[in-house]
């Protein structure tokens, strides 16, 4: 089976990265070069239309969307414990969290890193301004989840959506509030790194900040 991951280091393809490695699929990485504008060559975009990563193609079934190849890695190893059984409580509980990163924390960041795209480079500081709120909101709400119901999102089990959600936790790292200074979302951070497959996909991607 070819599985070839499209990725940028630290971007969102980090957790579908960090998720094969812990699945240990076989894959191969082509990180793309965002400053040569890899990522919008007539090349990439037949395979991802929008020009963003990730983009994961298995067999020649091109998958997109971080949280999607997330949910789908998870399924597809079913003895690897990181999706609950479909119809479970636990199962509703996942998908919950799983849209709430790709629904809710993911657009948020992307007004935080890409401002002028909602209503151009005049509206730069309001939507950023915004972006932050929302952020921030989110990361409060998760907290007191985890200290209620913790330490992972489902509770004692790791499962796929603690690997999305640290990934995002990282993205806030030069934020004016970084994700990890709410204790219990700190807590789910360092349990997660201490993870070999995070080390692993960190040096792969030659990443060394937020270790
Ligand atoms: N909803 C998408 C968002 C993907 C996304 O925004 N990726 C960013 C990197 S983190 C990207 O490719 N940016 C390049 C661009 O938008 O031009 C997902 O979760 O996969």
């Amino acid at each position: 089976m070819a599985t070839i991951l499209y990725g940028s280091s630290g971007a969102a393809s980090l957790v579908v990265h960090w998720l094969l490695i812990e699945l240990g699929v076989p894959h191969e990485l082509r990180l793309l070069d965002f400053d040569r504008k890899e990522h919008k060559s007539p090349e990439y975009l037949a395979i991802n239309p929008q020009g963003r990563v990730p983009a994961l193609v298995i067999d020649g079934l091109v998958l997109t969307e971080s949280v999607a190849i997330a949910m789908h890695l998870a399924d597809l190893h079913p003895g690897a414990g990181l999706a609950p059984p479909v119809g479970s409580p636990e199962r509703g509980a996942w998908y919950r969290w799983m849209l709430f990163c790709g629904s809710t924390l993911i657009p948020a960041y992307r007004r935080w890193f890409y401002p002028h795209e909602p209503a151009g480079e005049g509206q730069v500081p309001a939507v950023q301004a915004r972006a932050m709120d929302e952020v921030e909101s989110a990361w409060a709400q998760v907290d007191a989840h985890l200290a209620t119901n913790g330490p992972y999102l489902l509770g004692e089990r790791r499962s796929a959506a603690d690997f999305v959600l640290t990934m995002l936790m990282r993205w806030s790292r030069n934020m004016p509030r970084p994700a990890d200074t709410w204790p219990a979302l700190a807590a789910l951070a360092s349990r997660m790194k201490a993870l070999p497959s995070f080390a692993e996909a960190y040096r792969r991607e030659g990443l060394t900040d937020w270790t």
